[in-house]
C-alpha cells in the first residue's frame, strides 16, 4: 500500500513511501515511457503506441499525488496526467542495490544433482498432459526449474516426439531435418549415429544460436547398454566456480570455438564461451561438447595453459558421478532437456536387438511463453 509521494530533482524523480516502510524512487522519464493509458498503450493487445522520441527530453512531473490507492502523476511540458496501480508500482520497483555474483541465476532456475535428483525426476504421460491442462503446467513448469524431465506414455511410431513439441511450441528444423532418426549407420555423418558412448554434451553448440531444447524419443531399445543421462550444467559450474573462480572467469569469458562440417555442403561455425553470462553477470548459457570444439584461438597465450585446466576440471565435474542422473529410455518415453543448461550423454551400445531413437530440436521462448499463459489462465481462474 501506498502512504507517501514526493517530488524530487525538480520533478525528475518521484519518490514512494510504502505502508511496511520501504521507499522506491522513479523518474518521471520511466514512467512517462511505462505509462498504462490507452493513448500510450494499445488497450487491445498492450503494446506500446509511441516511441521514445514521442516524449519530451525534458519531461518531467510537476504535480503528484495517492488517488484512490494509485499514483497520479501529471507529466510537463505535455500536460497530461496519468495513474499507476500499486500493485503495479510495486512489481516494477528498480530501486534497489543488486548485489548478485556472476554466475547468478533467478528464483525459478533449481539446480540438481545426483542425490537430489536420480529418486525424483519429473514425468508426465502424453496422455495426461495432453487432456489435463494442471498436468501440463506442472510438467512445463518442471522443465524451467530442471531444465530436464521425462514423457511417457507416446505411440511407438516414427514421429511421435513431434507430439511432444506440439504441447507448448514448434519445431526447430535444422540441417539434421525436422527430426532425426538416432541409430546406428554406416559411414554416419555424425558420432551420435554410431554405437559409441557419448560423453556428457549440449548438442549444436556449433550454432548461433542454439537449439534451446531437445526433444529424444525411444521407439525400440533392446540392445545391451545405451543408458542415457543427464547432467545440470548449472549446477557443475557453480561448483566450478566454488573451487576454481578464476577457472569460471577463463571459461566465462573466453570465447571457445564449435565446428561441424561432417556432411557436403554443411560448415556450422560458432564463436561463444563454454559457459555464457549475460550482461548482468547472469549464468545464461552453457556449451560443452568434446566433438565439435574447434581449435581455441581467442584465449590469450599467457592464459591458455589455466584455461586447459579449467576446461579439464569442468570435464572431470561433468564426468563425476555425484551430478550424473541416468536412466534406460524403454520404447514410448521421451526426454527433454533445456540444451542452455543440462547436458545428455548417454553409454555405448552393442549385442543383438536394436536400439532406435528420433530427436528434434525445439525453442525454449515457446515452452516459456505457453506456461506463463497456462500460469496466468490458472490464476485469473482463482481470482
Ligand atoms: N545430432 C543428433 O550436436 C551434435 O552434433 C550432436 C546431433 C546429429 C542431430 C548430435
Ligand atoms: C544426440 C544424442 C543420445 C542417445 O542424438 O544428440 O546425444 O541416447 N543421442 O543416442
Ligand atoms: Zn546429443
Amino acid at each position: 500500500m501506498l502512504t507517501t509521494v514526493r517530488l524530487s530533482d525538480d520533478g525528475r524523480t518521484v519518490q514512494l513511501g510504502w505502508k511496511d516502510g520501504a521507499v522506491s524512487r522513479f523518474h518521471a522519464m520511466w514512467l512517462r515511457d511505462n505509462a498504462l493509458d490507452d493513448k500510450t498503450r494499445s488497450a487491445g493487445n498492450g503494446q506500446r503506441l509511441i516511441t521514445i522520441l514521442d516524449i519530451p527530453a525534458e519531461t518531467r512531473i510537476d504535480k503528484a499525488s495517492i488517488e484512490g490507492g494509485a499514483l497520479e502523476v501529471r507529466f510537463v511540458p505535455e500536460d497530461k496526467t496519468v495513474s499507476f496501480p500499486a500493485q503495479w508500482l510495486w512489481a516494477n520497483a528498480y530501486d534497489r542495490v543488486e548485489s548478485r555474483q556472476p554466475g547468478w541465476t533467478g528464483d525459478v532456475i533449481q539446480r540438481w544433482t545426483k542425490s537430489t535428483m536420480q529418486n525424483s525426476v519429473p514425468r508426465a504421460s502424453y496422455a495426461a498432459a495432453l487432456h489435463d491442462r494442471g498436468v501440463l503446467r506442472e510438467w512445463l513448469s518442471a522443465v524451467r526449474a530442471y531444465g530436464f524431465a521425462i514423457m511417457d506414455g507416446l505411440p511407438t511410431e516414427s514421429g511421435a516426439l513431434c507430439k511432444v513439441a506440439d504441447l507448448f511450441g514448434y519445431i526447430r528444423e535444422t540441417n539434421y531435418g525436422r527430426w532425426f532418426e538416432v541409430r546406428a549407420e554406416v559411414n554416419p555423418n555424425n558420432l551420435a549415429y554410431t554405437n559409441l558412448g557419448l560423453q556428457a554434451h549440449t548438442d549444436n553448440p556449433y550454432r548461433d544460436p542454439v537449439p534451446t531444447l531437445q526433444i529424444l524419443a525411444c521407439i525400440e531399445n533392446t540392445v545391451e547398454g545405451g543408458e542415457s543421462s543427464v547432467v545440470d550444467g548449472f549446477a557443475v559450474a557453480a561448483a566450478l566456480q566454488a573451487e576454481n573462480p578464476d577457472g569460471f572467469r577463463l571459461l566465462s569469458s573466453c570465447p571457445a570455438r564449435f565446428e561441424y562440417a561432417g556432411s557436403s555442403g554443411v560448415r556450422l561455425q560458432s564463436k561463444r564461451p563454454m559457459i555464457e553470462l549475460g550482461p548482468d553477470g547472469e549464468l545464461i548459457c552453457i556449451r560443452f561438447n568434446n566433438r565439435s570444439l574447434a581449435p581455441a584461438v581467442h584465449v590469450p597465450f599467457a592464459e591458455m595453459e589455466k584455461y586447459y585446466a579449467a576446461y579439464r576440471r569442468f570435464a572431470e565435474l561433468i564426468e563425476d558421478p555425484s551430478f550424473e542422473v541416468t536412466f534406460k529410455l524403454e520404447a514410448g518415453e521421451s526426454f527433454i532437456v533445456d540444451n542452455t543448461r543440462v547436458m545428455h550423454a548417454r553409454k555405448a551400445f552393442s549385442g543383438s536387438g536394436k536400439r532406435w531413437l528420433q530427436g528434434c530440436y525445439a525453442d525454449k521462448d515457446g515452452l516459456l511463453s505457453t506456461l506463463a499463459a497456462l500460469e496466468h489462465g490458472f490464476k485469473e481462474a482463482a481470482e
